[in-house]
């Protein structure tokens, strides 16, 4: 997977990209990133990259010719292009899907902006989709880009040390992850739940399920629409709202 960034502040970028997963993945050749200050493509001497909107208005918006000239330059017309994500809160919501659909991609290029936004020709003919994190606003599109490179770097083969880890955890299946204890025991009188000190692989099977079907149903309800469950599972379920009731 090859990453190309468009950012007005690289700098954001080398402690992420220097951390162990990451530089892990770089080490062992499956992923690559460059980070481009698209500065480097202003026009005037000023290297201005943003001016006032027309129509007037607050704040600034960047102006198209950085990001038109920085693309032609990072793609080659006789490659299939590949997809140009805008990092924007109007854009469509990261989920685990999204991730998984964004790594089957061997390149990405990533548009970070700040001020009030893009000139809306970088949406349109520059950008192939727009990507928004959560409904929140920050002050660039930096760490939504950092987030998608490490969401998407996990899911390929050989950057996680063990490949079912990636399978395993919350989304993976739909369900939220059940709870995990380690040593002690018992800490200051807290326990842990006496089935996983049992060695009963089917009762802890059960249990992790049941836990995870418990989270979801209490923190995130919604998402057990999508889940595929067993008729086990539905009646834990049912015995969750009977419960409730009470
Ligand atoms: N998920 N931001 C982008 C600049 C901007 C403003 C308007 C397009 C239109 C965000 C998010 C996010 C702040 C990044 C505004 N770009 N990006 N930036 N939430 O809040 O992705």
């Amino acid at each position: 997977m090859r990453f190309d960034v468009l950012t007005l502040f690289p700098d954001m970028f080398t402690g992420f990209i220097q951390n162990s997963m990451i530089q892990k993945a770089h080490e062992k050749g499956l992923i690559e990133t460059r980070i481009i200050n698209f500065r480097d493509y202003a026009f005037n001497k000023h290297r201005t990259v943003d001016d006032i909107p027309y129509g007037g208005g607050d704040g600034m918006v960047l102006k198209p010719e950085p990001f038109f000239e920085a693309i032609d330059d990072l793609i080659d017309p006789n490659e299939e292009k590949p997809p140009v994500l805008l990092m924007s809160p109007q854009g469509e919501r990261l989920t685990q899907q999204k991730v998984n659909q964004l790594a089957t991609h061997s390149r990405l290029i990533l548009l970070c902006g700040h001020y009030a936004g893009f000139d809306e020709r970088i949406h349109q003919y520059v950008a192939t989709e727009e990507i928004s994190i959560g409904d929140y606003v920050l002050t660039g599109g930096e760490l939504p880009a950092m987030i998608i490179m490490d969401s998407v770097s996990r899911q390929i083969p050989g950057v996680l040390g063990n490949t079912l880890s990636a399978q395993n955890d919350s989304f993976a299946d739909g369900l939220l992850e059940y709870p995990q204890y380690t040593r002690p025991a018992e800490y200051r009188g807290y326990q842990v739940p006496e089935v996983l000190l049992s060695g009963h692989h089917l009762r802890i099977e059960k249990w992790r399920r049941q836990e995870s079907l418990r989270r979801t149903w209490e923190r995130r309800p919604e998402l057990l629409d999508k889940v595929t469950l067993t008729e086990e599972d539905r009646i834990f379920l049912r015995q969750l709202e009977d419960q409730q009731g009470e």
